[in-house]
């Protein structure tokens, strides 16, 4: 079934200058970048989209990451892509996401408290139309 999901290239992704390659992976999968922007996020915009994740220990290091620097938002569209996004991505520990996919390829741990793992993929039909709503409007 033809598909919505929010990817979002994480601050490290975009100060380590992986915002093409990051795409690049996209497009060859074919799957369509719809919307596109870069922008510093918001705190109101990080408070929702990481709405259940709060209280939890890596909360707050999550979030203050998220605000390091400039991120990316994406729409992007195809059939099953939540499923194959989050497929692309990888595991969320980098040190141990499959090679081939964008963390196991590209990220790694670098001994800091939150796990930088270089993108956000929605994780159901639910999530992608909230988190959209989030960072388009
Ligand atoms: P995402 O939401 O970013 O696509 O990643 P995910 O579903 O694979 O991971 P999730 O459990 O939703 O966690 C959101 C983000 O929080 C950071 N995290 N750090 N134990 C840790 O240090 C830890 N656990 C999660 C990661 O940046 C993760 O992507
Ligand atoms: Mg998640």
């Amino acid at each position: 079934m033809t598909e919505r999901t929010l990817v979002l290239i994480k601050p490290d992704g975009v100060q380590r200058g992986l915002t093409g390659e990051i795409l690049r992976r996209i497009e060859a999968k074919a799957y369509v970048i719809a919307q596109l922007t870069k922008s510093d996020a918001a705190p109101d915009q990080l408070a929702a989209h990481y709405a259940e994740h709060e209280g939890k220990p890596f909360y707050q290091p999550l979030v203050d990451f998220m605000l390091s620097g400039p991120i990316v938002a994406a729409v992007v569209e195809g059939n099953d892509v939540i499923k194959g996004f989050r497929s692309l991505a990888g595991q969320t520990d980098p040190t141990t996401a499959a090679p081939g996919t964008i963390r196991g390829d590209l990220g790694r741990d670098w001994g800091e408290k939150v796990q930088k793992n270089l993108v956000h993929g929605s994780d159901s039909v639910e999530s992608a139309e909230r988190e959209i709503s989030i960072w388009f409007g």
